[in-house]
């Protein structure tokens, strides 16, 4: 067996967070390159091609901010961007700063083994490649595994099935066709509403609706872009200073400083209002509050009833069991107005559940569904699962699957105790879950960037997060998620997947960091300014 190569830093992963790191560290003058499992560059965006595909984040907001020449060059062409758009997006990024060469592609990391005597991380790949490295900076996504249901025959469907992740390169036929989607969370909800008008027949396998409000999508001319480009800095500054990290200034105003006539002005307002106004925007009480909650979420019912022709649809796709915004908010472009389509049914799967798949489509306990392609819109195994597949043995040999087990335990998002000379960016427990995610990528990246700068200028071979320093971290992610209504929900904010093992209703686990982006930069700053405590630095 040949020996493995060897790099100072590897990075795992050329998405969103990957693509920025390798930059910084190639500036750094580091000897870093970045592993990919995929064929090309992208993560998410490389993945997900479903149709309907789209940021729910403001285009201008999730573009890099550390280049003004590329947000010069750069024209977003729609206020929420899609997928073929953000895909090219990266693409430039990549080939304007010639990141490319630093890139190895379909290079899946399968194993990490850490190396005491010698210091260094072994790599095994699943294409048979060795590697060592000093140090390992992760950005394997968030959303990067995806989990599948197990209903019986699932093998034997004739026609075409995929989990939207895996939508494939080549173009899927629709017209004509009788599809069903299994799965109304943010994904299913874009697939949904996109393929209603094209597709023959839509069979919406839903067990339970989530909240929707529109995202109210426009194109963005060349006279707007000048303008936003002119506003760059505002902007980025207005998303730094808020909790979600986006371009909404919050409502400072109490939910029950204002009367019902209000609240409603303000309600009417933000649901007319492109992206999530509506939680940014929102009196913060909506999140902590059972009563103002309650009535939030009986406006959001109302909007829905308005828009749906006929009751008995409107009332399925109402949440029942849980309230506006406590789980993940998918936000959606004329999905209520696809089931007022002849050729648009919604199969309550609480009513009739899947009793197994067939060759020619889906069986429930009331009737048989003949369809020629099934979408699985199914999520994924958020957060830990890009980690618990892979099989990383940290100092002592304990592996991380099973350190993370009952849910994951780390500094800041940043390192884990046990595991040395490993950075994790958007890392369980720090605030890429549930902040605007490339903005909380740059917030890591450039922590850790300017952490493995001061390790190597100090000489040092070794770090590693205290125990005690990573216990304390904890407990304040908990006491955030404790204090919010999300805490008991079933969403992915909460590790919930009824596909996954151990991630059933009634699990919960502390994924991310909910006390807000300000307050995790500033906590993760003082970290830099005061010399790394926490950090074992040898
Ligand atoms: P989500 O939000 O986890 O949604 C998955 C959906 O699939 C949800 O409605 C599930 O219903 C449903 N589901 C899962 N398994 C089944 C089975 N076996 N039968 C029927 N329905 C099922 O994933 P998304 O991909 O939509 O969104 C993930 C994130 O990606 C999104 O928030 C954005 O940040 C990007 P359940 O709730 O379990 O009853």
């Amino acid at each position: 067996m040949s020996e493995p190569r060897h790099h100072e830093v590897i990075v795992l992963g050329a998405g969103v967070s990957g693509i920025y790191q390798i930059k910084r560290l190639v500036d750094l003058g580091l000897d870093a390159i970045v592993l990919e499992a995929d064929e090309d560059l992208g993560g998410t965006w490389y993945r997900n091609r479903y149709p309907g595909c789209r940021f729910d984040s403001e285009s201008y907001t999730y573009g890099y901010s550390f280049s003004r020449e590329l947000l010069d060059e750069w024209h977003w062409k729609e206020r929420f961007s899609s997928q073929p758009e953000n895909l090219r997006y990266l693409n430039f990024v990549v080939d304007k700063f010639g990141l490319r060469r630093h890139m190895r592609f379909e290079a899946r990391v399968e194993a990490m083994r850490w190396d005491e005597d010698r210091r260094v991380w072994e790599l095994g790949l699943a294409n048979g490649q060795r590697y060592t490295a000093r140090f390992v900076v992760t950005g394997i996504g968030v959303l990067s595994t995806p989990a599948m249901p197990s209903y019986p025959g699932m093998d034997e469907f004739e026609g075409d099935a995929f989990h939207t992740y895996w939508w494939p390169k080549e173009p899927v036929p629709l017209e004509g066709r009788r599809v069903g989607v299994i799965g109304t969370g943010a994904t299913g909800i874009q697939v949904i509403a996109d393929i209603a008008e094209v597709v023959k027949e839509l069979f919406v396998f839903q067990r339970r609706p989530n909240w929707s409000t529109p995202l109210g999508n426009s194109p963005i001319s060349e006279e707007e872009m000048a303008e936003i480009r002119s506003r760059y800095d505002e902007i980025f500054a207005t998303c730094a200073g808020t909790h979600g990290g986006f371009d909404h200034p919050p409502e400072p105003r109490r939910f029950g400083d204002v009367s019902p006539e209000e609240r409603k002005a303000l309600w009417d307002e933000l649901y007319a209002t492109p992206g999530f106004a509506i939680m940014a925007r929102n009196f913060a009480d909506i999140f902590f509050d059972e009563d103002a909650n309650r009535e939030m979420s009986d406006y959001v019912a109302s909007r829905i009833r308005d828009r749906v022709d006929d009751p008995a649809v409107a009332e399925k796709l109402i949440p029942k069991d849980h309230g506006f915004a406590t789980q993940r908010l998918p936000l959606e472009t004329n999905y209520y107005e696809a089931y007022n389509r002849a050729n648009v049914h919604l199969v309550d799967l609480s009513e009739t559940p899947i009793e197994r798949v067939t060759r020619q489509g889906i069986q429930t306990t009331a009737e048989h569904y003949d369809l020629d392609l099934i979408v699985y819109a199914t999520g994924f195994d958020a957060i830990t699962g890009a980690w618990d597949r892979m099989d990383v043995r940290g100092a002592g040999g304990a592996t991380l699957r099973d350190a993370w087990r009952d849910g994951p335990s780390t500094y800041f998002g940043l390192m884990t105790h046990g595991f040395p000379n490993l950075l994790m960016l958007a890392g369980p427990q720090s605030v890429s879950g549930s902040t605007n995610f490339p903005r909380a990528i740059e917030t890591g990246v450039d922590w850790v960037t300017a952490f493995l700068e001061h390790v190597t200028k100090q000489g040092a071979t070794r770090f590693e997060a205290r125990e005690d320093a990573e216990k304390e971290w904890v407990e304040e992610v908990v006491a955030a998620q404790e204090r919010m209504l999300m805490r008991r929900s079933r969403g992915w904010f909460t590790g919930y997947n009824a596909n996954v093992e151990g991630h059933d209703a009634g699990t919960f686990r502390y994924l991310a960091y909910w006390g807000g982006a300000p307050r995790y930069k500033e906590r993760i700053d003082r970290l830099t300014d005061e010399g790394y405590p926490g950090v074992e630095l040898e």
